[in-house]
């Protein structure tokens, strides 16, 4: 007999190869049906049979935010029998496994946290998660925590960490400051993420089981330190998780993303990523062919020149076409 649909909530890190490693799957708020165990309850599950139909091929086969079918469990246990076709989810490119991993599915909205100081902020790193979110079609709010270091630094704070966050509200996206330990901003995230399901992602230290807890009080995650000498994170979170941060909000945690390898797209699709970079697609003198590095008639080089392009995200721009290029 079949149960009913369940929302999958935990992932380990690593592939998921049937019969190994539980994973766990909460049940969706109003599928109580007969033997599916309470709404929030941890049910732990096993693939059923050898590989989950349709996600043959993927560095992990399922994701936080992805809604599966369970066999009725029994003492807290059951196998999923189907993974239901996601709306969207976020990827990358998992080298050591040489596939795409997915982070996370089904989701509203992506959190891209980062911070002024304590670890630096890393624009390079930024622009790659923004690519991502572009791939997947999702809403990207760029998320600056530890906005009350920035505050020490001065009444004007650090200009050049404001000026790149202006950049990027110029260029359309939403930008948030906030501070998981003064809790300044948490009601404006708060009423964002509210109904939602949103993934918090970053490099290590940069605060997102922080926000977490300051988002839910009474939520525990464990957070850590940083690294006294170079300020990153200690890579604290491990496994993913989603959280019920209020009633029908979910928030996912991620461990800290040590490199983000763009996946799914060429070298020759990458400006079609970039949000400013987009519109000037096709009206170079080369046409599409134009790699936009070195060509006379570029627009993407005038553009530079003008100030409509950030020389940063023109940075950003000639490192993933190498990379992508490499891969
Ligand atoms: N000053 C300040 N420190 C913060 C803030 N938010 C988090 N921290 C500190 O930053 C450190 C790292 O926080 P975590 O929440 O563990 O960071 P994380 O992004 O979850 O890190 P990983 O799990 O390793 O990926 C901890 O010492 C937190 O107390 C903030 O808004 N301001
Ligand atoms: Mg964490
Ligand atoms: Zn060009």
């Amino acid at each position: 007999m079949r149960g009913s649909r369940n929302i999958f909530t935990v992932r380990p890190d690593r592939p998921l190869p049937s019969d190994q490693g539980p994973v766990s799957s909460t049940p969706d708020q109003g599928s109580n049906q007969a033997g599916s165990g309470q709404a929030g309850a941890e049910i732990e599950c096993r693939i059923k049979g050898k590989v989950l139909k349709n996600r043959e091929g993927y560095y992990n086969p399922l994701a936080p935010g992805d809604r599966v079918i369970l066999e009725d469990p029994v003492q807290g246990k059951a196998l999923i029998l189907e993974a239901e076709e996601r709306k969207n989810y976020l990827t990358r490119f998992n080298q050591k496994g040489g596939k795409r991993q997915v982070l996370a599915a089904n989701l509203d909205c992506l959190l891209c946290v980062t911070t002024p100081v304590s670890p630096p902020f890393r624009p390079r790193f930024l622009d790659r998660i923004l690519v991502q979110s572009e791939i997947a079609g999702l809403r990207a709010i760029i998320l600056c925590n530890k906005y009350d270091l920035l505050k020490q630094a001065g009444p004007y704070g650090d200009g050049a960490v404001e000026e790149r966050l202006e950049d990027y509200v110029r260029i359309g996206y939403e930008v948030m400051r906030v501070s998981a330990r003064t809790g300044w901003g948490m009601d404006t995230l708060r009423s964002l993420t509210a109904g939602k399901i949103s993934v918090l992602l970053g490099q290590s230290g940069v605060g997102k089981s922080s926000i977490i807890n300051a988002l839910a009080p009474g939520t525990n995650m464990k957070t850590g330190g940083l690294n006294e000498k170079y300020h990153r994170g200690n890579h604290t979170t491990s496994l993913s998780v989603m959280l019920e941060t209020s009633p029908a909000t979910y928030v996912i945690d991620t461990p800290g993303i040590r490199r983000m390898v763009p996946d799914g797209i060429g070298p020759g699709e990458l400006a079609l990523y970039m949000r400013e970079f987009a519109p000037l697609q096709g009206r170079c003198t080369y046409g599409l062919s134009c790699s936009h590095l070195t060509e006379p008639g570029c627009k993407v080089l005038e553009a530079l020149r003008d100030g409509r392009i950030h020389p940063d995200r023109y940075e950003s721009f000639v490192r993933l076409r190498d990379e992508l290029a490499s891969l």
